[in-house]
């Protein structure tokens, strides 16, 4: 292959400026241009486009990981049937949301909560068919979100595949509301869905956690072993009191069963990298501390069966485009770690 990783990318290259073909990939991502139950600030469903547009400005050389781009990555374009369904879904969503969810006696916002409520579950039944026919083909899939809601077909699909798995779960939220405003697919209720919903993920191990409400937090609680959340104001605390990150993050790998699905909304890092996500709170991460946590679990011995990064939402300035160069960033360690973890790249002592 003449393809130069020191080069400026062709302007004919996929994603990081690979030349890929999906058939040489051994990583395949799905983007999922989808952000119906989007309640505060929107334009996730850009994300996937902005991530590929930014993609090219990596250096592919990783002071990480030994040549993360040679097993090979590639793109999807994104699919129109989804980008339809998502323009109907949101304008339903919108109304009910507009509601508070409070839907008794109105005829019309009922009709638009099943309309929501039916393009979300056939949104999700799409992204696990896809994410199991990558599955069966012997790729690693990642999904490109789009909201946070996006990733629960991939991870029925990973459940199918896989048999029992943990989920590693980075947020700002808890995800664990019960159908939120009356969306049973809500961005805000995917992990009470998933742990409701699909046996096979045996714990969920969630790491960032500062915005959720009594409910989520009586529901995580009542997971018991099933759940371990480091909240940001332990793993703030810990910071405060001299506690190197190393053997926090240590912490956090040892909760973790041995097969990983990373699910990866943008928001568990601090909002100056991602200040147009569509719900941030200050707090979280940075993205040394997440690589360095990503290290350890792919040393560990852990097989990462997949991830998804979600909630990357660019500038409504096209100008600007912070959000989805930290998302890209994020992105490539993502596919670089989860390589390592598959013995398909070497790490770098
Ligand atoms: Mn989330």
């Amino acid at each position: 292959m003449g393809f130069d990783p020191n080069a400026a990318p062709d302007e004919d290259s996929g994603v990081f400026g690979l030349p890929h073909t999906e058939r040489e990939a051994s990583l395949v991502l799905l983007p999922v241009p989808w952000e119906a139950t989007t309640s505060y600030g929107g334009g996730a469903s850009k994300g996937p486009a902005a991530i590929l547009a930014a993609s090219g400005q990596i250096d592919l050389f990783d002071g990480d990981v030994v040549k993360p781009y040679e097993p090979g990555l590639f793109m999807r374009p994104e699919s129109r049937d989804v980008r339809a369904w998502n323009k109907t879904a949101k304008a339903a969503a919108q109304k009910v949301i507009k509601a508070g969810g409070r839907i008794e006696g109105r005829k019309d916002l009922q009709a638009a909560l099943r309309t929501a409520n039916d393009l979300g579950g056939r949104l999700n039944d799409w992204v696990r068919g896809e994410t199991r026919a990558l599955l069966d083909a012997g790729k690693i899939a990642g999904v490109v979100g789009g909201d946070h809601s996006v990733p629960y077909g991939a991870f029925q699909a990973a459940a199918d595949k896989e048999g029992s798995f943990g989920l590693l779960h980075f947020d700002a939220h808890s995800d664990t509301r019960v159908a939120y405003e009356g969306l049973t697919w809500s961005h805000a209720s995917i992990m009470y869905n998933a742990m409701e919903n699909i046996p096979q993920i045996s714990k969920i191990v969630q790491v960032g956690i500062r915005d959720f409400c009594e409910q989520e937090y009586e529901f995580v609680h009542a997971l018991g072993p099933r759940a371990r959340v480091f909240f940001d104001r332990d793993l703030a605390a810990r910071r405060f009191a001299g506690a190197a990150w190393t053997r926090t993050a240590a912490g956090i790998v040892d909760a973790l069963p041995q097969k990983v699905w990373i699910s990866f909304d943008i928001d568990g890092l601090d909002p100056k990298l991602c200040p147009h996500t569509g719900t941030p709170v200050p707090g979280g991460l940075e993205l040394a501390e997440v690589n360095h946590l990503l290290r350890l679990l792919a040393r560990s011995g852990r097989k990462i069966v997949g991830f998804d990064l979600v909630e990357v939402s660019p500038s409504p300035d096209r100008r600007d485009e912070w959000d989805a160069n930290v998302g890209m960033r994020l992105l490539y360690k993502l596919a670089a770690w989860t390589f390592v973890s598959r013995g398909l790249c070497k790490a770098r002592a």
